[in-house]
């Protein structure tokens, strides 16, 4: 599929990343009549769904909502198997979309962007990879995913490992066969939480390395019947009207009702009801205070506490299991298919590093406080430098040569997420600052596709070569972002939203808590007022003097 190209092209746009945002900027951006080329570090399309092949992975969107929205014919003809695609169902969906627009004849694989560096002459990014690619483009748009840039523990003992050693966000190909083997997983986010269950049911031995217990809701997982699919299908345009106008843009009804205005009974009845039906959206939306208020939150958290002890048999695992240092939400939580059951098993054992932390990886295992755990095989589900990690691992300098890293070195400023001042022409796709995780992803990189897309439209109809940020309409943003996270409890989590979980990464939260149709709203009124907020400019993008 990949295209060979002319190494030190001008075109109109590169963009950065073949996942869900990049190819959907391709067939945006490429049906405006501008000549665009994406560079993809992966050998295929995908992104997250590329790179996160481990056992267990799947969506926890539900994929009649996890799917593009901007194509119907390509919703209905397009069919899914489970109420949560598994990863290689996601990723047979995204090569056929590649397929269907067809997108590969504009995308080289295999070449990861190193440098993109803005020409204040020209007015033009020029952008490096390292395959030697040097190319010119008017408009750079970062594509590159909010978590997508892995971070395993800085350990140096891991090279004396013996055994394998992977890591779920970038995971063999070939695929790992456990059987037989004594299997270490280190980190009990939502990829832990996924493999597992699946690694525990092949291996002899599994030993879970847990620093932080989660919140984690049961994803009742089945197969989509025929009819409850048809029946989405035919209303499709209202459930994605629906998602829209919802706060995470996934269509689900917003709760009216405080936590604590209702009896206990008949609480513990909604939240029975919620863990029943399954998914994250059920538990979350209960009630509507639950993020604003440590109260009403105490109240899920501890319901959510008692299906652990009610699930785990042995009562110092499901205390060990058991998160109390956050409040429920306030991480991602996780979906599960059986995980606390897990503990059950006679094959699975926990290792809690509060109490006994990891000292060094040795050649035959992992050595904590308490000793060597004995492995063949350690799986690394540590998580990502999440948003700004993919954006900063790649040398984008702005005017005067200033690096992207320097101008947030005390965390991302943008504005809307996705622009920053300093840094012309520079779209950033779901960035710091807007909804991103906070929302269904793909609605979210549709709608900033969509918005990229009208912005380049006005500006070529009204004559312009430039658009960038304000300094004040960022500071402005900024504030406005840090306002809405302080108003919940999310700040109370030592969480990747927050970046704490990145030694010496700034403590910021990352996303924007608004909600979804708040935030389009915003957007649209900035861009139906001229582009509020950004300076427009003829020939090579003006500077502040
Ligand atoms: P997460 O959610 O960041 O989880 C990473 C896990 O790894 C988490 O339990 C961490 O504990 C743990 N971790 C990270 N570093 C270490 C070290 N050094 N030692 C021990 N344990 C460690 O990443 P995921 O890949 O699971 O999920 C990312 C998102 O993908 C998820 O939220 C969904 O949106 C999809 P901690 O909690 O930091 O103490």
């Amino acid at each position: 599929m990949s295209a060979p190209t002319d190494r030190s092209r001008r075109l109109d746009v590169v963009v950065v990343g073949a996942g869900f945002g990049g190819l959907y900027a391709l067939h945006r951006l490429r049906g405006l009549g501008l000549s665009v080329q994406v560079y993809e570090a992966g050998s295929g399309v995908g992104g997250t769904w590329f790179w996160n092949r481990y056992p267990g992975a799947r969506c926890d969107v539900e994929s009649l909502e996890y799917s593009y929205s901007f194509s119907p014919e390509l919703e209905q003809e397009w069919d899914w198997s489970e109420r949560y695609a598994p990863q290689p169902e996601i990723l047979r969906y995204i090569n056929h979309v590649a397929d269907r627009f067809d997108l590969g004849r504009n995308i080289q694989f295999d070449t990861r962007v190193t440098a993109a560096v803005f020409d204040e002459t020209l007015g033009r990014w020029r952008v490096t990879t390292d395959q030697g690619d040097d190319v010119s483009a008017r408009f750079c748009v970062m594509a590159t995913g909010c978590l997508s840039a892995a971070t395993t523990p800085d350990l140096q003992s891991l090279r004396s490992f013996r055994g394998d050693w992977y890591h779920t966000g970038q995971w063999p190909h070939e695929g790992v066969d456990f059987s037989g083997q004594r299997v270490g997983v280190v980190g009990t986010g939502s990829s832990g939480i996924q493999s597992i269950p699946v690694i525990a049911q092949q291996a002899s031995h599994l030993v879970v390395f847990q620093r932080t217990p989660n919140f984690s809701l049961p994803a009742r997982n089945e197969p989509l019947a025929p009819d409850t699919q048809a029946e989405v299908k035919a209303g499709y345009r209202s459930l994605r009207d629906a998602a829209r106008n919802s706060f995470s843009a996934i269509a689900v009804s917003a709760p009216t009702e405080l936590a604590l205005q209702v009896e206990p009974a008949e609480r513990r009845r909604r939240y029975e009801a919620a863990w029943a039906r399954g998914g994250l959206m059920s538990m979350t939306t209960t009630f509507r205070d639950l993020i604003l208020d440590k109260a009403a939150n105490d109240t899920a958290a501890e319901f959510i506490r008692s299906k652990i002890r009610e699930i785990v048999v042995d009562p110092d695992v499901a205390r060990v299991l058991t998160p109390t240092d956050h409040p429920f939400a306030t991480k991602r939580p996780c979906l599960d298919t059986g995980y606390f059951e897990t503990f059950n098993r006679d094959n699975v054992t926990l290792v809690d590093l509060r109490q006994t932390p990891i000292t060094e990886i040795v050649p035959t295992g992992i050595l904590t406080t308490d000793g060597v755990h004995e492995l063949d095989t350690i799986v690394f589900a540590t998580g990502f430098d999440a948003m700004t990690g993919p954006l900063l691992r790649v040398d984008i300098r702005g005017r005067g040569d200033r690096p992207l890293s320097d101008k947030w070195s005390a965390g991302p400023r943008t504005y809307l997420g996705i622009a920053t001042a300093g840094f012309p022409n520079l779209f950033i796709v779901t960035g710091p600052g807007s909804p991103s995780v906070l929302s269904n992803m793909v609605i979210a990189i549709e709608q900033h596709v969509d918005w990229i897309a009208d912005c380049l439209s006005f500006l070529a109809a009204n004559g312009f070569d430039a658009i960038e940020a304000t300094v004040e309409a960022e500071d402005a943003w900024v504030d406005h972002v840090n306002q809405l996270a302080n108003a919940t409890l999310f700040p109370r989590a030592n969480s990747w939203y927050m970046g704490a979980n990145v030694p010496g990464k700034p403590r910021v939260f990352l996303p924007y808590v608004g909600g979804f149709p708040q935030y389009c709203s915003t957007c649209d009124d900035v861009a139906a007022d001229g582009y509020r907020g950004f300076r427009l400019a003829p020939g090579p993008a003006a500077g502040d003097g």
